[in-house]
């Protein structure tokens, strides 16, 4: 199968590092592409970021259809664009946010989040309370570093996790972190070993969910509210959308 993973900032170091991390944890024959918008924001750090990042996945999904991909993952922990990206595919579409709630549940009863800058802790929050989470997640915490930190100064921001994630530890009786930022798709490892907890990052974890959605002959419900969209002209930039009619791509029949 082939997996789309999709970096919504514009930053290709991040993405080259998110796509590395993806295909080491991919299952043999799970073909792992890792792309970014051609426009957009270098870093998501804002809700102004996240809506303007959110058309860059929607072009990558559209792109994504035309090459006959499996399915999605939005690797961005505010997983802009997911329902949207849903409606134009009927691959599955797995954003690292829920995924990362989701295997965090299965392992334990309280988690918290360690993200980047403190202002978008609040989007993560409104995620808990969409998908469901909130009773699960004790606190979202910030290292209070910019996301591109994680680039250019690895080891600072490095340091600054750990420390966050051990106040966690010892403050938030948890039995596990989620890291909140697609930008440490590598650091589950060495943060684990540091804190002596389950560290969960989102795009391993959603890379594992959706080879278990594709595994099952599952895929986006087109019944409801993730139906295609109805085609309609668009006007100015995105005219290009306009009578955008679905792939008719059929998917492979439930197991
Ligand atoms: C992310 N920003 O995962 C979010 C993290 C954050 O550019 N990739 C980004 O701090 O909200």
């Amino acid at each position: 199968m082939q997996i789309r993973v999709i970096n919504p900032n514009t930053t290709l170091a991040m993405t080259t590092k998110i796509g590395a991390a993806a295909q080491r944890i991919a299952a043999p024959g799970t073909d792992v592409v890792a792309t970014q918008p051609a426009s957009g924001p270098v870093s998501i750090e804002s809700h102004f970021d996240e809506a303007i990042s959110a058309v860059g996945v929607l072009e990558e999904v559209l792109a994504g259809e035309r090459d006959g991909v499996d399915a999605y993952v939005i690797a961005c922990f505010g997983d802009p664009g997911l329902l949207a990206a849903r409606e134009l595919t009927r691959a599955p579409v797995i954003g690292i946010a829920e995924a990362a709630f989701h295997m965090a549940a299965l392992i334990s009863t309280r988690f918290s989040i360690v993200t980047t800058l403190g202002r978008t802790g609040i989007i993560a929050e409104h995620l808990l309370e969409q998908y469901g989470f909130r009773h699960h997640c004790r606190r979202v915490r910030a290292a209070e570093i910019p996301v591109l930190d994680l680039e250019e100064n690895g080891e600072m921001a490095l340091n600054r996790i750990i420390d966050e994630c051990r106040r966690a530890r010892d403050e938030d009786n948890i039995g596990a972190i989620v890291l909140g930022c697609g930008g440490m798709a590598d650091l589950t490892g060495e943060i684990s070993r540091a804190v002596g907890l389950p560290v969960i990052e989102g795009v391993t974890a959603a890379v594992k969910l959706a080879e278990a959605v594709v595994g099952l002959g599952l895929g986006t419900s087109k019944q409801g509210d993730l139906a295609f969209p109805r085609p309609k002209a668009f006007t100015g930039q995105f005219e290009h959308f306009s009578g955008l009619t679905p792939t008719g791509r059929e998917l492979p029949k439930q197991k």
